[in-house]
């Protein structure tokens, strides 16, 4: 029996890569009569090779993760699985051109936290500004994550962003134009993505039916084209356990006066007031804050509000 993982589908066929090659595989029966969502980008499946290379999947291995995003069910939305077995976002900003946008930044990293997928950030353009690591460090060291340097055009920090794709699924999030497409490249030249591409621009979450790729690195690990973790979005996140997805503000949660505190203007709140005397970034309440804004609506005024 051999195992491999999903890249697409197309139509009623998978393409999926077995390490060695890439087959396109059919469902075997008894799994087609399922759910349509049953097999997505980044499934592992077993498959049954056939002598005349045409292959079957007959089974899908437990996920590690699910991305889903939101799909308009009959009476609620439900979650519709855009990609399984995604083990990294990695949120790719750039020191200039454009600038680091922090609300855009620490909304994929809730996004993540609350996908329960770990998330490491990487600055690229590095040599357009080289003191921009370190600022972007400082606001995210607090709540533990790593700031990846690195510049296609110096080649620096290829090494370490080879190694951090290596052997892992990961998503690439971040705004156009920050250098996904060269860093991937830079990686995997065989990979011949476009750059300067502007077709992401209009990734406004419109146009729900694109589903996701799955695309090997020849460096080691996968790499998803999501539709965008924006269209995952924020859907579906407690405004309760929105906090919890900032860790810094961890050791003050449970030392506010009150204890159902949301952190907005609640007299006594020990987040507000680690916030104000600098224990981490000030500016990371006011996302947490904004972020809260957006997920406390109901679902149908959000709806609205994204014109859908
Ligand atoms: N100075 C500098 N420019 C870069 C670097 N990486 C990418 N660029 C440029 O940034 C622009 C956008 O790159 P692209 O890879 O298409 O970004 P994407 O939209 O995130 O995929 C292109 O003009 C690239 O040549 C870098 O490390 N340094
Ligand atoms: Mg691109
Ligand atoms: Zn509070």
């Amino acid at each position: 029996m051999t195992t491999g993982v999903v890249l697409a589908r197309i139509g009623s066929t998978y393409r999926v890569h077995t390490g060695a090659v890439e087959v396109t595989a059919v469902l075997r029966g008894k799994l087609k009569h399922r759910d349509d969502d049953r097999v997505v980008a980044g499934d592992v499946v077993e498959l049954e090779l056939h002598a005349d290379g045409r292959a079957t999947i007959s089974a899908v291995r437990p996920r590690r993760s699910v991305l889903a995003r939101r799909a308009a069910g009959e009476r609620s939305p439900r979650a519709q699985p855009i990609a399984a077995n995604v083990d990294q976002v990695v949120v790719v900003a750039s020191a200039r051109s454009p600038e680091p946008s922090p609300r855009m930044l620490d909304r994929f990293l809730v996004i993540a936290a609350a996908n329960r997928i770990p998330a490491v950030l990487v600055l690229n353009k590095i040599d357009l500004d080289r003191s921009a690591r370190d600022a972007l460090q400082r606001r995210y060291g607090p709540a533990g994550y790593h700031v990846l340097g690195t510049s296609v055009t110096q080649a620096e920090g290829l090494v370490a962003l080879r190694d951090l794709l290596r052997g892992r699924e990961s998503v690439l999030a971040g705004q156009s134009g920050v250098g996904k497409s060269s860093l991937l490249n830079a990686l995997d030249p065989g990979l011949n993505l476009r750059i300067g591409e502007i077709s992401e621009k209009w990734d406004t979450g419109k146009h729900t039916t694109r589903a996701a790729l799955v695309v090997p690195v020849a460096t080691g690990g996968y790499v998803v084209d999501t539709p965008g973790l924006r269209e995952v979005g924020t859907w579906g996140i407690d405004p309760e356990r929105l906090a919890v997805y900032f860790a810094e503000f961890q050791p003050f949660l449970d030392q506010c006066r009150f204890d159902n505190c949301r952190h907005l203007a609640e007299p006594g709140c020990a987040v507000r007031q680690a916030a104000e005397r600098g224990a981490f970034d000030p500016d990371r309440l006011v996302s947490y804050q904004r972020i809260y804004e957006e997920v406390s609506v109901p679902s149908w005024s959000s709806d609205r509000r994204r014109g859908r």
